[in-house]
């Protein structure tokens, strides 16, 4: 079974991810993995610590001579703005003086809760986990991931549908346009329409010039799947609900959605579900012959992908860290006093669909597993070459 776990806080030494049950054989090229964090740290309206880090991964174990070996894949992420923190948040007792404080819970931040929770006096040690920084660690393995499911044709990609009021008028966006805005060197906002990437980009200015912050709404697109993953036999080995699990569990996301579900809500079902016919070309090439025409159902019925691209949107509330900061109340005298402030950054849709498409990847990559095994992909291939050909015959 793939499983994975993060471990590492926000302004500590390092981020540690663990990835196991990668079959062996599969070829890790690291620069894979690094222009993936690279992507994750783009974007319009990110902050002064991208200045500071520039992710790259550190394998220590699972990967010899350039491919994995089936044993647990551990992978290091150094954080370059430890040595600023070392004093103040030291393993070892250290200095209590250099400790810093954060005063006053955000509203919308994990600090309230998280002090409740865990019965801390103040805030600090909730954001240095509750942090998005968490998410490069995700993105690290979610690139193994990536790597595997290539190995089957399947990619992962995303895009950015929209930024605060300033929305793409068509979401429909084609596989190759996602797959052209993946190849820029330039990450503005991920959208692929320019005109509404400036609309984007002027909504995050506003949030620039006021101290505010911004949300919106990425969709992560999962192409040449093929029919069969996930399954209505049992409750949470469903395809979407595993899926809006992993995308929700990412900072800061609020909602999930998946094709267009949302607007399917609203809707006559006739206008909504997608029409079936066959193809005797598609047959050859594809994986069937059977074609839709369209996709609202985000290549998911019953659970199970039916061979269309999946397609997972993540709603992103706007960061709550504020420049201009919401009424809190002080953790210690507990007066009415302006929420903290830290720096931050006051938009990350584009690098949360990032983390996205890793948590779709590790996701697909699990039940991709569950339905072909093999502990080399040798094996899984086989496997997965005998399940098309059934396909092929149905
Ligand atoms: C974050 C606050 C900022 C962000 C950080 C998430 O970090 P800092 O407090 O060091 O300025 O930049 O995101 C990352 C470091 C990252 O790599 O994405 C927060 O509080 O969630």
């Amino acid at each position: 079974m793939l499983r994975y776990f993060t471990a590492g806080e926000s302004h500590g030494e390092t981020l540690v991810a663990f990835l196991s049950g990668m079959p062996a054989g599969l070829a890790v090229d690291q620069s894979f993995l690094d222009r993936e964090l690279w992507r994750r740290q783009q974007g319009f309206g990110r902050g002064g610590r991208m200045k500071i880090e520039k992710d790259t991964a550190h394998i220590v174990s699972g990967v010899r001579q350039g491919k994995t070996i089936g044993s647990p894949i551990a992978v290091l992420l150094e954080n370059k703005d430890w040595k600023n923190w070392q004093e103040s948040l030291p393993v070892e007792p250290g200095d209590p003086g250099k400790h810093k404080r954060v005063a006053s819970p955000r509203p919308g931040h994990a600090d309230l809760a998280g002090a409740l929770k865990y019965n801390f006096p103040e805030a600090r040690y909730v954001l240095e986990r509750a942090s998005a920084r968490e998410s490069a660690a995700r993105v690290a393995v979610g690139a193994i991931a990536k790597l595997f499911l290539r190995e089957l044709g399947i990619e992962v990609l995303s895009h950015v549908i929209a930024v605060g009021q300033a929305c793409l008028e068509n979401a429909e966006v084609a596989w190759e346009k996602v797959k052209a805005l993946h190849d820029r060197d330039e990450v503005l906002l991920n959208c692929a329409d320019p005109a509404a990437e400036e609309r984007m980009k002027a909504e995050v200015d506003q949030a620039l010039r006021t101290g505010d912050s911004v949300g919106g709404v990425f969709e992560v697109v999962a192409h040449h799947v093929p029919p069969g993953l996930g399954t209505y036999a049992q409750w949470d080995e469903r395809l979407d609900g595993m899926l809006a699990v992993a995308v929700m569990s990412l900072q800061a996301v609020k909602a999930v959605e998946i094709g267009s579900g949302v607007s399917s809500a609203l809707s006559f079902g006739s206008t909504v579900h997608d029409e079936i016919a066959y193809s005797r070309e598609q047959a050859k090439g594809g994986f069937t012959g059977f074609t839709r025409a369209s996709n609202h159902a985000g290549g998911i019925e019953g659970g199970i992908s039916n061979g269309e691209d999946i397609l997972v949107r993540g709603y992103l509330k706007p960061i709550s860290t504020l420049r201009r900061p919401l009424g809190s109340v002080d953790f210690e005298t507990r007066e009415p006093v302006k929420a903290a402030y830290e720096r931050s950054d006051v938009c990350v849709v584009p690098a949360a669909g990032v983390a996205a498409e890793a948590m779709v990847a590790l996701t697909l990559a699990r039940c991709a597993l569950e339905k072909f095994g093999g502990d080399s992909v040798h094996e899984t291939l086989r496997n997965f070459e005998g399940y098309k050909q059934q396909l092929q015959k149905f």
